[in-house]
């Protein structure tokens, strides 16, 4: 399958829609604002269109994306429909730099791959890869110029979800001036701002902010002030009551610390400990979770290190130290 342009591809896309009438959508596992978000756009723009779309996903996601209008649609299941491949003109995957993300192993039917990551194994049908797009919401909204579909305030609200969730609402360098173009087009139709900040930002579970808490207070430094590291261990989650989706987000605390260049959250886990890693620029934490067989991209990564939370540190602080070797401290 060669490569097609993003505009290329976007066309494609398009195309693939106007000729089918049944669809089925799917992003990755433990699905984000981007993931849900532009799911919920694709699926509202077919729907305009007369078609059927129905969107699933392999795991539930947290409360504040469950205010897009539309998430209590969203189907939470560990299966992919009985009726698919057969009934269905295509799957659309979102935001899946490979199909396993989606959490369904096997895909037999046409898939139409959606996604902005720089890595992605291109194995859809149509493969729609644009890497400077700010989020996929923001692709399906460039697709959509293809189709013509009116942007009604629903759409135009799950796009905007995924373009401020995925930009670290307009903070992170992803924020372009194609970031602040796509958001002014959802706002002109209808999305808003303040609102869906309410929505994410400023109604966490009060159980979040009680993990939270106890994982400060293990906040350890490390080389100068250049390397935080945290932990989280299951007794935390007991003591806050907190479930799987509270501690998403603890470890960026690490990185806002002035002078720290790459942040780790140890987080106990079935066969040893949950590493994510967050960095910034500059640092690359990809390749030290690839070197343990995890993933991510250069500023925020993940693996699992076999060993307890101590005997993890241990392993992994010599190697943030080289990561972080020779780099300007702003
Ligand atoms: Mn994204």
């Amino acid at each position: 399958m060669s490569e097609l342009t993003p505009e290329a591809a976007a066309l494609a896309v398009a195309e693939r829609i106007r000729s089918g009438s049944r669809f089925l959508i799917t992003s990755h596992r433990n699905p984000d604002g981007d993931a849900i978000g532009s799911a919920l756009a694709l699926q509202g723009i077919i729907r305009k269109l007369g078609k059927s779309a129905e969107v699933i996903v392999r795991d539930d996601f947290g409360k504040p994306l469950h205010r897009m209008p539309g998430a209590d649609g969203v189907v939470i299941s560990d299966s992919l429909p009985a009726d698919y491949p057969d009934a269905y003109d295509a799957l659309f995957t979102m935001e899946c730099p490979e199909h396993e993300r989606t959490g369904f192993p096997v895909l037999p039917g046409p898939v139409i791959n959606i996604d902005h990551h720089l890595g992605n194994k291109l194995y859809g049908e149509v493969n729609f890869l644009d890497l400077d797009a700010p989020s996929v919401g923001e692709m399906v909204l460039r697709m959509n110029r293809h189709l013509g579909v009116e942007i009604d305030a629903d759409i135009a609200t799950a796009m905007y979800v995924s373009l401020a969730t995925d930009t670290g609402f307009f903070r992170y360098s992803n924020t372009t001036m194609r970031a602040f173009e796509g958001a002014q087009e959802m706002i002109r139709a209808g999305a808003d701002p303040a609102e869906i900040s309410l929505w994410i930002n400023e109604s966490l579970p009060l159980s979040s902010i009680r993990l939270l808490g106890l994982c400060l207070n293990t906040l350890k430094m490390h080389d100068g002030g250049r390397i935080a590291t945290m932990e989280l261990t299951d007794a935390f989650f007991a003591e806050a009551q907190a479930s799987k989706e509270d501690s998403e987000g603890v470890v960026n605390y690490g990185r806002m610390i002035d002078g720290v260049l790459v942040a780790a959250m140890l987080k106990e886990a079935d066969g040893g400990t949950r590493v994510s890693m967050r960095a910034k620029p500059g640092v690359d934490v990809q390749k030290i979770a690839a070197s343990f067989g995890g993933g991510g991209h250069k500023a925020a990564a993940g693996c699992l290190i076999p060993l307890p939370i101590d005997g993890a540190r241990a392993t992994l602080v010599p190697l943030l130290e080289a990561a972080v070797k020779g780099v300007a401290t702003s």
